[in-house]
């Protein structure tokens, strides 16, 4: 054991300040969430959208608690920002009392432990035995950002690749780097340039090999934009946003030894993956990916602030002093709770725990595709499992995306107490990113409620 790795205790049971119980008491929304709409409606900026408008009062392992007193079973996790669990009690601890002792110095003028000890615990438990360092800052997006530009500052090149079904963010960069153009960047242009977009692996739809979807990408960077002009290609080891494809075996460990060759630094965006959802601390691990960079967010801190970029020590020194910070990265409180994460994905066994959410999943989900030929397909690691909706037909041979099925789904579980959330490129993607605190007797009720749902598409 190294002095950054922490000590697992005996696992005790979680204890829960909320009832782990799905409970409908009002129409959904109630009425108390009803006027705080009203409310916001009139100080809000209707750029803001809720996709469920039940107003939440507590939150507490895997359930939401709205102003109304109905309770909701969280298939969402704040789209996997509470991975190990709402209000864990480590992190609630570790961040009061921190908010006792520094709220904030700024780093990059007087620094303090806990960011150190971040960067301890990320060099730790990212992918690859080397030397690695780490910058923190706010959110996914601006390790998107800095994750760009430390490739960019290292290589000396301009270029940046992506995707296909990527999502990277909402800031100009990233909006560039996203593969919809709607929601996130109708009419916001002009956006960043050099930025391309190259062919993605999608086993359900493109039905290549590894490496033949590698050798697909290759192709087009070379051709495209020029091996020598590339900076990054970032890549998410599962895609989030876009509809949890999970790509085929071989296909990233390629495009790493490429990229390796050319000189182009390759970067994993684990910003939805990463923390434990997918039964590893990192996806990348399930594909013998070592990424030269790995962006974290999302999970990091159980729910507080907080981002990083992590990597190659060579790579993350290429930067002068002063060249990355920020006013509020790795504020002392976010850091006190992502050490916390930490502590609790170790000592609660968290990581078995995400491979127990996805086997019970997919058994369920198997189940119900036997069932309903409108789920086209099920994929996914640990605690972060979708399914595809397509229009029914003769089994796989339809494959024309269904977002209406999805909406529906998603519709009829809020009425009845589920909350799920949508995915994918055309919207037909049903996705199941619950905290790591769900148990299988809610797994198995929310599959009940959505087996209903099936049942009432017609
Ligand atoms: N990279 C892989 O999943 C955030 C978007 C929610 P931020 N995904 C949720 C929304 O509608 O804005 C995300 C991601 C991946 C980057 C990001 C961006 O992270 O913390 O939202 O900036």
């Amino acid at each position: 054991m190294t002095d950054t790795q922490i000590p697992a205790e005996t696992a005790s049971a979680p204890v829960y300040s909320v009832p782990q119980e799905r409970r409908i008491v009002t129409a959904v929304p109630g009425p108390k969430s009803e006027e705080l709409h009203a409310r916001r409606s009139k100080v809000v900026s209707s750029g803001v959208s809720s996709a469920l408008p039940v107003y939440i009062e507590r939150a507490n392992g895997a359930i939401l608690v709205d102003v109304d007193g109905n309770q909701f079973i969280d298939f969402g996790a704040g789209i996997g920002v509470t991975t190990i669990g709402h209000t864990e009690q480590r992190v609630v601890a570790a961040a009061a009392d921190q908010l006792q002792d520094v709220i904030h110095t700024l780093f990059t003028i007087t620094p303090y432990e806990e960011y150190v000890r971040v960067a301890e615990l990320l060099a730790t438990h990212t992918p690859g035995r080397f030397e690695k360092k780490s910058v923190l800052v706010n959110s996914g997006a601006e390790a998107v950002e800095n994750g760009v530009k430390i490739a960019r500052k290292f290589t000396g090149r301009r270029a940046v690749a992506v995707l296909d079904h990527a999502y990277h963010g909402r800031t100009n960069l990233t909006m560039a780097m996203n593969y919809k153009a709607h929601p996130y960047a109708t009419g916001y242009g002009p956006f960043a340039g050099d930025v391309y977009h190259a062919p993605s692996s999608y086993p359900y739809r493109d039905g290549l090999s590894g490496q033949d979807a590698a050798a697909r990408t290759i192709a087009y960077l070379e051709k495209v934009v020029g091996a020598s002009d590339l900076a990054c290609l970032v890549v998410e080891p599962i895609q989030g946003e876009g509809g949890f494809m999970v790509p085929a075996d071989g296909f990233l460990p390629t495009l790493q030894s490429w990229c390796t060759e050319n000189g182009v630094v390759m970067i994993a965006d684990e910003i939805q993956s990463g923390m434990a959802r997918t039964g590893r601390y990192f996806a990348s691990e399930h594909f013998e990916w070592v990424p030269d960079l790995v962006l974290s967010a999302k999970g990091i801190a159980g729910g507080l602030p907080l981002a990083a970029v992590t990597g190659r020590a060579e790579i993350m020194d290429a930067s002068h002093p002063g060249g990355l910070g920020g006013t509020f990265g790795g504020n002392p409180v976010a850091c006190a709770a992502a050490v916390a994460v930490f502590e609790s994905i170790e000592s609660n066994g968290l990581l078995a725990e995400a491979d127990r959410i996805g086997s019970s999943l997919k058994a369920g989900l198997e189940r119900l595709k036997q069932r309903y030929d409108v789920i086209g397909d099920i994929r996914g690691r640990g605690a972060m499992i979708a399914i595809e909706l397509v229009q029914p037909g003769t089994g796989d041979s339809t494959k024309v995306p269904n977002p209406d099925a999805v909406s529906r789904l998603v519709a009829h579980a809020a009425q009845h107490g589920v909350l799920f959330l949508s995915a994918g490129t055309w919207g037909n993607v049903l996705r199941f990113l619950p905290s790591l605190a769900v148990s299988d007797s809610l797994i198995d009720d929310a599959l009940h409620v959505l087996d209903d749902g099936l049942a009432s598409l017609g």
